[in-house]
């Protein structure tokens, strides 16, 4: 994920170009923003009203949600019944029970820059804020990055120890089996208060709590210390016990998730067929960075071949409670995918199949969650023929009319832009993207890359004429809306 910088890996792809096109000083977020405002794909001018969920909003040049995004906002798939995000959202819930913990489904998704990212401590200079990462309505109006935009809000309000939310999340993001640029969160925070803990002693209160919780025996990877000087610090205002304490009941509240959804899995495949043997689970914690945890950490759980992100956490910063109004409480926070969650509770192999009407997908759901101890597992339908098509091109050269600078196509260049151009065009039949070529000229220092677009239907056969005609639309749109010359 590039979203929130990891401290210690920074695996290929986006990540590794998202940190390439750095965006670390002004000048280069100015010419990212230049070029962003020419591509707007909603057609809009970029001073108009944009309505949201029946909410209408003024934009300006910030502006960059496409129509199929604002065309899938009213859909809430978290809180539609025997969709299997909302199925995956209440065993979640389950695990943290009322009243300790409140739930909260309902928060509207356009957020300020201030909740999504200032509340949290996010720099000024921090690539998430950047319009090639996040949905703008307007430069001061965003569609949330985030469940944890709204932790402030709830702090502060301040109605129980514990609390869960649910919600639609929105990033430019790359394309895979894994991405998609809606997708849904559950946020979760534990608070213990120094002033109602027995003698102050948040962490014996701690302890206790850890005490009542059910035993498991998953295997968990967990090499490094609860704390770091450098890769994860404790904070300030913290005891290490206080630390340790609060972080062991995060990871436990957390891997009883993974053992939860598991155990549901194994049933489901095995009321399908008696004699199967699962696969050892694999699951290991990785230290992480996000601006307003610290310490913290990332579970990760190895599937099909690869290990999964499934969820970020750690110790709330105190300035968010400080903050907040609350100096004496403190806890944990964590942010899960849900899909990526449903997508092991159900094997369901592509994160497209979601947002799919087809009722081969619906039907396999329905009347689930009223029985949640009787989880099926999706069977796929057919799995239909792929069609690989790439497209190589040139960035804008520097002598370029539309360059914006002698050094503007290595710097206003950014994947998640191509991603959105094909996203646009190929809609939910695009099933990935991939870089697989890159170079620099060796006299010109010009810049060519080379995309793998794998279009394939889930629903059916896509002819060979109708990918060529999707990738035909988008070769013409790199040109137009990016400035490239294709090779
Ligand atoms: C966050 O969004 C943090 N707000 C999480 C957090 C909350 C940390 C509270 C600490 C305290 P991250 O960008 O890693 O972190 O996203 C969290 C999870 O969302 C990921 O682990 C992954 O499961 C899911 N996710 C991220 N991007 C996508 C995507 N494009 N498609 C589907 N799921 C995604
Ligand atoms: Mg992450």
């Amino acid at each position: 994920m590039k979203h929130l910088t990891r401290r210690h890996r920074v695996s290929a792809g986006t990540e590794a170009l998202a940190l390439f096109v750095g965006l670390s000083n002004a000048a280069s977020r100015r010419l990212v923003a230049c070029t962003q405002c020419r591509y707007n794909s909603t057609g809009t001018s970029p001073s108009g009203n944009v309505t949201v969920d029946g909410k209408s909003y003024q934009t300006d040049e910030w502006h960059n949600l496409s129509s199929n995004i604002t065309a899938s906002i009213s859909r809430r798939l978290h809180v539609q019944k025997d969709h299997p995000i909302s199925i995956t959202r209440s065993i979640i819930e389950s695990r943290f029970p009322s009243p300790t913990f409140k739930y909260h489904n309902n928060f509207f998704p356009v957020v300020s820059t201030q909740q999504n990212f200032d509340s949290l401590g996010f720099p000024v200079d921090h690539p998430g804020r950047s319009k090639t990462d996040t949905y703008y309505i307007n430069q001061e109006t965003v569609l949330r990055t985030h469940t944890s935009a709204h932790q402030a809000d709830v702090f502060r309000a301040n109605e129980s120890e514990g609390w869960l939310i649910s919600a639609d999340v929105y990033r430019r993001d790359a394309i895979d089996r894994s991405h998609y640029p809606i997708f849904h969160q559950m946020e979760g925070a534990r608070m213990w208060d120094r002033t109602k803990a027995p003698n102050g002693d948040i962490a014996a209160a701690v302890l206790k709590d850890i005490e009542a919780l059910p035993k498991h025996s998953m295997k968990v990877e967990d090499p490094n210390p609860p704390t770091h000087p450098e890769r994860n610090p404790l904070q300030k205002e913290h005891s290490l016990t206080e630390a340790e304490a609060i972080a062991a009941h995060l990871k436990k509240s957390l891997e009883l998730v993974v053992v939860e959804i598991f155990s549901r899995a194994k049933a489901a495949a095995v009321s399908a067929n008696p004699d199967f043997v699962d696969e050892r689970l694999k699951v290991r914690w990785i230290e992480a960075y996000f601006p307003f945890t610290s310490p913290s950490w990332e579970l990760e759980i190895f599937w099909q071949g690869d290990w999964l992100e499934v969820l970020g956490c750690g110790v709330v910063k105190q300035d968010i409670m400080d903050k907040a109004g609350q100096p004496q409480q403190l806890g944990w926070a964590f942010g899960m995918g849900l899909e990526r969650i449903a997508m092991l509770l159900f094997e369901i192999p592509d994160i497209r199949l979601f947002w799919s009407k087809d009722e081969r997908f619906l039907g396999q759901f329905r009347g689930l969650s009223e029985n949640l101890d009787n989880l099926r597992r999706f069977v796929p339908f057919s799995k239909f023929p792929s069609c690989y098509k790439d497209v190589a091109f040139w960035l804008r050269s520097s002598s370029s009319s539309a360059g914006g600078g002698s050094r503007a196509n290595t710097q206003d260049f950014h994947e998640n832009d191509v991603m959105e151009i094909v996203r646009d065009i190929g809609g939910d039949v695009v099933e990935d993207v991939a870089k697989v070529d890159e170079f620099a000229h060796p006299k010109t220092g010009r810049r060519s890359l080379c995309y793998r677009i794998n279009y394939r239907s889930l629903e059916r056969t896509l002819t060979n004429e109708e990918a060529n005609g999707y990738h035909e639309q988008v070769r013409k749109a790199l040109v137009e809306k990016l400035g490239v010359e294709l090779r």
